[in-house]
């Protein structure tokens, strides 16, 4: 089917996205041939029986048994057919193998991060073993999110306090496309991640290479990926400004007072966004950075510095 940009679905990803499209185009179709049955009969008997002239008299008309027997019971079990099957492909969607491999995921304004029970994160590339059920514990750091892997077919709710859940089993290596699909403020149309469907070796390889401890610059450019959004590295002005060459720099604010950049700046820019507001920029940053951890934080500050 589909690729980007297209009204159709991706090609599925994984069995039961097959089985999810299965339920969608049997819908489709009895819903389409029904349709047509009701036109055409209305259509046949428009022109049947159009009154003639005013002394036009219609034949009565005998009730028939066996029709209204066959519009009761065929849609009757048309309903339940599609309830049992869509039932089943319910109970299926929302509960994961109890082997499967366990992976959370924290959604923020604008962007998600994939953390690891090995010690690893992520931020836009969700790497997956092919072959191996995966669960996805998510939660959200401020507002309503969703979830959405269009090729795998499941879509959740993230929800700030409250744990929610998807699974799927990847069929074949590649990527796929990750969305967020609940309206999240001004940058929603760019809160995208994808998921890398990789070999059991290669993200066994993955996984020991990301868990290792990382300079801080390299560390921060990782974080940084949450950031991108908003914040441009090659000077074009974004929704924030660009952090190109900033450190060292003379900085204006909206109140008119000004400060150099050095590291307690970048920091306090990080955690507490609306301190000082640059000149010409909306006070929009979202303050759910301030729960990075230290190590984050001295990594983004140290990528930061280091851009040029
Ligand atoms: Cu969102």
């Amino acid at each position: 089917m589909g690729d980007n940009g297209s009204v159709w679905l991706p090609d599925p990803g994984t069995a039961l996205a097959g089985e999810v499209d299965s339920l969608f185009w049997f819908v489709f179709w009895t819903s389409t041939v029904m349709f047509a049955m009701v036109v055409l009969a209305k259509v046949y008997f428009m022109v049947k029986y159009k009154r003639k002239d005013d002394r036009d008299v219609p034949a009565p008309v005998e009730e028939s048994k066996i029709l209204e027997a066959a519009w009761i019971v065929v849609p009757t079990i048309l309903v339940l057919i599609v309830f049992t099957w869509g039932f089943d492909v319910f109970v299926k969607l929302s509960s994961a193998p109890p082997d499967a491999y366990q992976i959370n995921v924290r959604a923020q304004q604008w962007s998600w991060e994939f953390a690891y029970d090995e010690g690893a994160t992520s931020y836009t590339e969700l790497y997956v073993p092919v072959g191996r059920p995966v669960k996805l514990n998510m939660t959200s750091a401020d507002v309503l999110h969703s979830f959405y892997i269009p090729s795998f077919r499941v879509k959740h709710d993230v929800i700030p306090n409250r744990y929610t859940s998807v699974w799927f089993q990847a069929e074949e290596a590649g990527e796929y496309n990750i969305h967020c699909t609940e309206y999240c403020g001004t940058q929603h149309s760019g809160m995208n991640a994808k998921v890398v469907a990789v070999s059991e070796e290669d993200f066994a390889a993955w996984i020991a290479e990301q868990s290792q401890d990382l300079p801080p610059a390299v560390l921060g450019q990782q974080v940084f990926a949450q950031c991108q959004a908003c914040h441009s590295i090659d000077g074009t002005p974004g929704i924030g400004p660009s952090l190109a060459g900033i450190y060292g720099e003379e900085h204006e604010f909206t109140d008119g007072s000004t400060a150099v950049v050095d590291d307690d700046y970048l920091l306090e820019s990080i955690i507490n966004p609306m301190a000082k507001i640059r000149k010409g920029y909306q006070p929009v940053m979202p303050a759910g950075f301030s729960a990075l951890s230290q190590k984050q934080l001295d990594g983004l500050v140290a990528y930061i510095k280091s851009l040029e």
